[in-house]
């Protein structure tokens, strides 16, 4: 019988999502219905369809819970083909005699929610806890539930093993689904992994020498000591790509190609521009929240880091939006949970007449709490002034560990002043990320300003920061980096590239110069 070891294992692999015909990528279950689907612990029907509505037994929860758990069948018992599994799971406590009687009458009846956590649970999470004050007041429908769930479904909420439906409720007495019941796998599994896998804390260091760059699976998870960027292992590492342009407009270089051939020229990183105004996020959420996904996902298969860019840009103060933010980052950061890829930007540049303290500062203190309810990946925080007031954020950064302060400049309008401002920050202990910086002016046109790139690229050498270019699309502006009328979907040749793209591929391929052969 394969062990929890194993699934662990399975489940700590992030892949491209295999396709059920019935499963959208994108959709809240689809990662953990693949995770569980490609751990061998849960399969699609004949037909290619998964099902993800379709309620579950009892006999169908005790079955994979036993299988997740590593028990062995207990072997002679009835008719029924999971009675062996169900007999185990009683002798482990999992449950008692009157919940499921022995008898076989409700093996194939639905299970109930409070049950199915409660087995979960037992199973996989058994020392965890839950505060009775903090965690029933999550749960809107709280008064419908038996005390005899009490502690199980308050362990569940607090290790975020479960979350409640869309209006709070948990719902004790109703039957579950399969892309429910996946989802708690997944999470409990997870859970109990991250219980014994505790993540490094960040030491703080100096001036750090930049000795290692390059994919995911040589870095693993990210971290942040001192002011640098490091790596899992603590040794520091620059992280450089692409942006992509607004996903509403040119979400065809934002897929696997596209970014595929960024990481051909040498880039180990890849910025998803999700925008929030301008027909993005806020108007369209479910379709570009598609788009990011599938964005991260094609960055995942060329074992890039990739960022989630939370685009503000016309509406300039992020606290407008704070809650949609931190719902949208809660959920993803769960969904990656596992997948030392990301990395959250959680607002672009907020402009306009708003203040460090009083917006961006609390606005970043909340969305980093959603996010680290479930992920300690590396969060980029920007600043007021299109990311630019770094000296605001150097004098009252927030709270926290894998934190980063993005600074944004355009080679033809941000000069020596700003490279200043950035050095001081760093004095200050402030750790900066450049996550967009354009060839152009600050309009994105204009130039293309080379000397002045190669000034700013090599400047961030020398201190080691990472950086993302503005932008991999073919629009008719002077910072896009491909000409345009290129084609997302096939492999470039130097001829696509524009003069930024020709420049700033260059550097992601490591070369001081603008040789760049034909691939
Ligand atoms: C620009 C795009 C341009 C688009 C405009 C408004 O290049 O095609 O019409 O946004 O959506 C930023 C922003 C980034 C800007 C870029 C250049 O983060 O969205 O893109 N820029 O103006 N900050 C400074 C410059």
């Amino acid at each position: 019988m394969k062990k929890l070891g194993v699934l662990l294992f399975l489940l700590s692999l992030c892949g491209l999502l295999a396709g059920f015909s019935d499963v959208e990528a994108g959709s809240w279950y689809a990662r953990p219905v693949d995770e569980m689907a490609q751990a061998g612990w849960v399969s699609g029907y004949s037909d290619g369809t998964f099902r993800p509505n379709r309620t579950v037994s009892a006999a169908e929860f005790v079955t994979l819970t036993a299988r997740c758990a590593g028990i062995d069948p207990v072997q002679g018992q009835a008719e029924h083909w999971a009675a062996g599994d169900l007999e185990a799971a009683l002798q482990a406590g999992w449950y008692d005699w009157d919940e499921l009687p022995p008898t076989g009458e409700r093996f194939d009846q639905p299970i109930s929610r409070k049950l199915a956590v409660k087995i979960l649970m037992k199973a996989l999470l058994p020392q965890a806890q839950g505060d009775y004050v903090t965690q029933s007041q999550k749960i809107q429908d709280f008064v419908q539930l038996d005390g005899h769930y009490y502690s199980a479904v308050l362990a569940a909420y607090a290790s975020g093993v479960i979350s409640g439906d869309a209006e709070g409720n948990f719902r004790p007495d109703s039957s579950l689904t399969r892309a429910e019941a996946c989802v708690m796998f997944q999470q409990a599994v997870a859970k109990a992994k991250k219980t014994t896998q505790p993540v490094p804390g960040p030491e703080s260091i100096s001036k750090p020498a930049v000795s290692a760059a390059g994919s995911v699976s040589q870095n693993g998870w990210l971290q942040v000591k001192g002011t640098q960027l490091c790596n899992e292992a603590g040794e520091p590492v620059v992280l450089r790509g692409m942006s992509s342009h607004g996903l509403q407009w040119y979400s065809q270089f934002a897929q696997a190609q596209a970014i595929g051939n960024t990481a051909d020229f040498g880039a180990n990183l890849f910025r998803v521009a999700m925008y929030t105004e301008e027909g993005g996020y806020l108007s369209r959420p479910e379709e570009m929240r598609q788009r990011a996904v599938k964005a991260i996902e094609a960055a995942i298969s060329r074992d890039m880091y990739v960022i989630l860019d939370w685009h503000i840009l016309s509406d300039g103060n992020p606290m407008d939006r704070v809650a949609e933010a931190e719902s949208f980052f809660g959920e993803i950061a769960w969904l990656y949970r596992d997948c030392p890829n990301l990395i959250y930007e959680i607002c672009n540049e907020p402009n306009g007449n708003i203040s460090w303290a009083e917006d961006v500062k609390p606005y970043a203190q909340r969305v980093a709490a959603a996010i680290r309810a479930n992920s300690q990946g590396v969060i980029l925080i920007g600043s007021p002034t299109w990311s630019q007031d770094i000296h605001l954020a150097a004098a009252a950064p927030l709270e926290g560990e894998n934190l980063m302060y993005t600074l944004h400049f355009y080679a033809g309008t941000h000069g020596s002043w700003l490279q200043d401002r950035m050095d001081s920050a760093l004095s200050a202990g402030l750790p900066i990320f450049v996550s967009e910086w354009g060839t152009s002016q600050a309009d994105g046109s204009g130039g293309v300003f080379v000397k002045e790139s190669e000034d700013w690229l090599d400047f961030l050498e020398e201190r080691g920061i990472s950086w993302c270019n503005w932008s991999l699309c073919d629009k008719a502006e002077s910072s896009a980096a491909l000409r345009p009328g290129t084609a997302s979907d096939v492999l470039w040749t130097q001829e696509d590239l524009s003069e930024s793209g020709q420049f700033v591929f260059s550097r992601l391929r490591g070369e001081g110069d603008l040789a760049l052969e034909a691939k």
